[in-house]
């Protein structure tokens, strides 16, 4: 049986619009595959939600895979062992309410099953902006992560969503342009982004789930982009305020969307 080149081509080229078509409209959109982006997108999808995540490089798993200064291992307190055990992910005691685990084993566990949950990932597209109607964020403006590193002048695509989440992490990016083009005022006690703060493990693990929930209509934030729009400390290679984030925002939006 012979294989055809151009029938693989178009097998791809045509699929691919058809999903890319379809991410279009969405119940919620979330930017960045970090660990709190796709536990996010893994319970709103098991809850039947149309959910789709963008991340701009070729990988997923953010800052996970390499635990603390590329040891690839990572440590979770026993107030989120719970979500790794429901994700599968092995964990060793350490000592009480340290618990580690394999960061290779953590991150692709957590992709593969929040995919087979039905979150749909699109890798290597950027969010460079957002949709606004009425004060309400409702979409995203996207482009190929090659347009936007090789600065090429090519017009982005946009998609609309009930729900934006931003889960980018550290550089806050959508919270970053919706401060800076919308005058929106942000639920913050300045109502700008208040900026992250420096290490501590214990508060930081404690603020960020606090901190991740809506900044203005239509836009949330999950993991670390929470401390930095808010205001919190970082935390290092501890991830369990990362997964309890992106739970307590799915959570919310699954009650509202
Ligand atoms: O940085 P990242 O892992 O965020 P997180 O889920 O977890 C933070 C931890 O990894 C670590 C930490 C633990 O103490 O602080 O840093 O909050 O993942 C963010 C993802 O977002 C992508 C980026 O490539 C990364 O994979 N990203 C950032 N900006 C954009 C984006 C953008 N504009 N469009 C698409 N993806």
């Amino acid at each position: 049986m012979g294989l055809d080149e151009v029938k693989i081509s178009r097998a791809i080229i045509e699929s691919y619009s058809a999903k890319l078509i379809k991410a279009l409209d969405a119940d919620a959109a979330i930017v960045g595959g970090g660990p709190a982006g796709m536990v996010c997108g893994y319970y709103l999808a098991k809850a039947g939600k149309r959910v789709v995540l963008f991340e701009r490089k070729l990988s997923i798993g953010g800052g996970m895979w390499g635990g603390g200064i590329m040891f690839n291992e990572i440590v979770v307190q026993e107030a989120a062992k719970r979500i790794l055990d429901e994700f599968g992910i092995k964990t060793r005691l350490y000592e009480k309410n340290y618990y580690l685990s394999d960061s290779i084993e953590a991150v692709s566990t957590i992709c593969s099953k929040a995919v087979k949950a039905g979150l749909t990932i699109f890798n290597l597209l950027s969010a460079e902006d957002v949709l606004i109607r009425g004060k309400k964020v409702c979409g995203l403006v996207l482009n190929w992560t090659s347009v936007e590193m090789a600065h090429l002048h090519v017009d982005p695509i946009t998609t609309r969503a009930k729900a934006v989440v931003d889960a980018t992490g550290h550089p806050a990016e959508v919270a970053r342009i919706i401060e800076k083009k919308s005058g929106i005022r942000l639920k913050t006690k300045s109502g700008k982004i208040t900026g992250e703060q420096s290490m501590w493990a214990e508060v930081g693990e404690e603020t960020i789930v606090k901190n991740s929930k809506e900044v203005c209509p239509g836009f949330y934030v999950c993991g670390m982009c929470a401390n930095a729009v808010f205001g919190g400390p970082r935390m290092g290679p501890i991830f369990g305020g990362m997964l309890l984030s992106g739970e307590k925002v799915a959570g919310e939006l699954i009650k509202k969307i």
